[in-house]
């Protein structure tokens, strides 16, 4: 009775707004998270619908770039991908070692009788995974040998653990697929896990906690956190018998002795007898994930990945975490006019996912009312045109109605799904979002929640559904008839680059991999998300044969930008973009962009952006301009929200570097000169003009700063000797030049 309660409370409860569990579509358990290559995956089991055991088959996968937004990629792993297993597809782990993924999974052996440890491989982390060995990596036909979890330490050293009601331990070889030595064993003492294994406890005697199952090895990261030594490493655990908790233990190596330190995460009212963690450090964030039975036909047998942020105490010790169904709070903004996968949601309801050859993962079993959620949603001031499906239906099909904020939200667009002749017989549909909506869309500041509602008849499966995009119509504009180089420019937005300006040559025909485009990459002054003090020296500069990438949203007219500051990750992205498109062949810049020739450049706090990215490998050159490192003695005049590295930070700069500065008007003046006289492990100048530290970016093309600018680019780029004539010299041309000094270093003439 009281289950039922429990149920029809979640039932009613499980609300759009909610983040846990975050996969609705099936149950999940046992999540196993890995960052890898800037994204987050996590490994689950897969409980089956109404089971009532752990009668589970299948392994899945999934990831996410925001901790919200996450994709389905199905199940690359069952109990059929090994041949010795008959049975329980229980807990596992992932790791990444020499570009390859090893999945240590437990299930049942028909070899043993008993339960094993194996280990898949694939060169992807989303699979395909094979049994790496063809057989069980460790059994000995015990029950003991389940839930799996693995550790590579500092000294290279890979080590797997698992066991119920013991931790049991091997040392895997380099090759992540073989171990050395003897099978181990953690000494299971009540000081090391709150009691001692069954047979060795007392009678009626009340034990503080006890080891049950479900592991997870890890290592505090001492450069963090002011770890004690012999609390380096951490066992977390579920603890307690069923119900179960979470706790851990410490120790100074590996294998122990462990001190039992406590429980992490508490017996709550979950609706699952289980729990399971992992735990995961992404972005700047501590995540912590488990499980719970809350999914509406959810329990002890139909489980949930659950996740929340924590923060841990300065000894690298765990807080008290308890689990909520709000979740975490998303790390960046979704992007709609990117192709998405049907089967990223951040919510669901009622729909499912199924997988085939073909297509790979896309969303089933949809049915009137059932909708997709996407949380986060930025349209950028890009006013969203059209709307695009892919979807199939062996029916009569339905709709698709686009939401904004609700399942009842403003409607941007409602596509007819017509039957298609099949459930796997795909057609690309597109519909027009009304422009009388415009005045949605929008302040490029404001997120959105983004509901994919379907409608139809009542009762059948109306359609499957396999991706989804948003088309925009993207600003542009004409900057000073394209500027005075031999290529007119164009200042325009680009959809798969959010939040930037992108500056460059209106008709691409003319470059190739022979004549690639160069690129700048661009940091504003006051760190303002918008170039629009800079747009005529930067289009001046694109006229001439330069891919200008900007940090900040395109400003339509010369008036201020008002709004968040940037971040100097958005160099980063803007140099990730360029390598992107010039590697895609459905790009129109692809083969296009010299990645190898990228310089980075920003004025005042977009200098102190460059310099923080400086030691980035893909830059060939950098140029501050107005701008230089604060000293310890004037930090104080810095204002809130810039970047602050320290005078240390120029030691990593591994380019030739040239300061643009204003003269002694420039309040830039002493830092960038500064920086200047500490330079001497790379060539670097230092050009004045004497305008104070406005520069002379908004004149007509830019001005002065344009001339000097374009000669550093084209030779530090293109290699032209005639711009280096400049620079080069006693009598470097721009000495003799009305107005400029330059100053270099010792290394700076030897500079071909
Ligand atoms: O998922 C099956 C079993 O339940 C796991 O192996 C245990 O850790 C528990 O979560």
């Amino acid at each position: 009775m009281k289950k039922l309660f429990l149920s029809l409370l979640m039932l009613g409860g499980m609300s759009a707004t909610a983040q846990n569990p975050f996969v609705q579509t099936w149950c999940t358990s046992d999540p196993a998270p890995m960052v890898h290559n800037g994204t987050m995956y996590v490994y689950t089991g897969h409980d089956e619908d109404g089971a009532d055991f752990f009668w589970m088959q299948e392994w899945r996968v999934y990831s996410t770039t925001d901790m919200v937004n996450w994709t389905d990629h199905g199940s690359p792993l069952a109990l059929e991908s090994f041949s010795w297993a008959d049975d329980r597809a229980w807990a596992s782990q992932t790791i990444e070692r020499d570009g390859k993924f090893y999945w240590y999974i437990c299930a049942h052996s028909k070899l043993s009788g008993g339960m094993a440890i194996g280990v898949a491989v694939s060169d992807s982390p989303t699979g395909p995974f094979k049994d790496a060995i063809g057989k069980p990596l460790f059994e000995n036909g015990s029950w003991d040998h389940i839930d799996p979890t693995v550790m590579i330490d500092d000294d290279g050293q890979a080590w797997l653990m698992w066991g119920n009601p013991r931790v049991y331990y091997l040392k895997l070889n380099r090759d992540m697929i073989s171990y050395s030595g003897e099978l181990g064993r953690m000494d299971m003492t009540e000081e090391g896990f709150g009691a001692p294994l069954m047979d060795k406890r007392e009678r009626g005697k009340k034990y503080k906690d006890n080891y049950t199952e479900g592991p997870w090895i890890r290592k505090v990261d001492a450069t963090k956190y002011k770890v004690d030594k012999n609390k380096i490493y951490q066992l977390l655990y579920a603890a307690g018998g069923v119900p179960e908790h979470i706790s851990y233990s410490t120790a100074p190596t590996p294998t122990g002795p462990w001190t039992y330190a406590g429980e992490i995460m508490p017996l709550c009212e979950t609706n699952s007898f289980t729990n399971h963690c992992g735990v995961a450090d992404y972005k700047g964030h501590s995540y912590f994930f488990y499980h719970t039975g809350k999914l509406p036909k959810g329990g002890g047998f139909g489980r949930s990945v659950a996740v929340e942020e924590f923060k841990y105490n300065a000894d690298g010790s765990f807080p008290t975490i308890m689990p909520t169904d709000e979740g975490v709070k998303p790390l960046a903004t979704f992007n709609p006019y990117l192709k998405t996968q049907a089967e990223t949601m951040a919510f669901s309801k009622g729909v499912k996912t199924e997988q085939n050859d073909e297509i790979g993962v896309y969303v089933s079993d949809i049915h009137n009312g059932d909708y997709i959620k996407l949380q986060n949603v930025k349209f950028d001031g890009n006013t969203p045109k059209q709307f695009t499906a892919r979807v199939a239906s062996g029916l009569r099909g339905g709709q698709i109605e686009v939401r904004i904020d609700s399942v009842k939200g403003q409607l941007l667009a409602r596509l007819e799904v017509p039957g298609t002749g099949g459930w796997e017989k795909w057609q690309t549909l597109s519909v027009d979002i009304d422009p009388s909506l415009s005045s949605l869309h929008p302040s490029p500041f404001t997120t959105h929640d983004l509901y994919l509602v379907f409608t139809g008849r009542k009762g059948p499966k109306l359609f499957n559904f396999d991706w989804w995009q948003i088309e925009g119509t993207l600003k542009s504009l004409v900057v000073e008839d394209g500027g005075l180089g031999q290529y007119k420019a164009i200042m325009k937005e680009e959809a798969t680059l959010q939040a930037h300006t992108v500056f460059v040559p209106q008709d691409l025909s003319a470059f190739n991999e022979k004549n690639p485009l160069p690129v700048l990459v661009w940091g504003n002054g006051a760190c303002t998300n918008s170039p629009w003090e800079h747009f005529k020296f930067l289009n001046e500069i694109a006229s001439h044969g330069y891919l200008v990438l900007a940090t900040g949203y395109i400003p339509m007219e010369e008036k201020g930008y008002q709004g968040p500051m940037s971040t100097t990750q958005q160099q980063i992205e803007s140099i990730d973009w360029a390598i992107a498109q010039n590697a895609d062949p459905k790009s129109p810049y692809y083969n296009k962009i010299d990645v190898k020739n990228i310089c980075v450049a920003g004025m005042s706090c977009g200098g102190l952006q460059t310099l923080f990215n400086c030691a980035d490998p893909r830059i060939k050159a950098l140029m501050i301009c107005n701008s230089g490192l604060f000293k310890e003695s004037n930090r104080a005049q810095a204002v809130g929200g810039m970047p602050m590295p320290p005078k240390s930070k120029l030691k990593e700069i591994h380019t030739p570097i040239m300061y643009l500065l204003g003269g002694k008007e420039d309040i830039a003046y002493e830092n960038g000169m500064d920086d200047f006289h500490q330079i001497k492990h790379v060539p670097c100048c230092a050009t004045n003009y004497p305008v104070g530290h406005g520069g002379t970016y908004r004149q007509p093309h830019g001005g002065e700063f344009t001339v000097v600018a374009l000669g550093w680019l084209d030779w530090q780029l293109k290699g032209d000797k005639q711009a280096a004539k400049l620079f080069k010299g006693k009598d470097c041309e721009l000495s003799k030049r009305q107005g400029w000094t330059i100053e270099k270093n010792a290394k700076f003439d030897k500079l071909k």
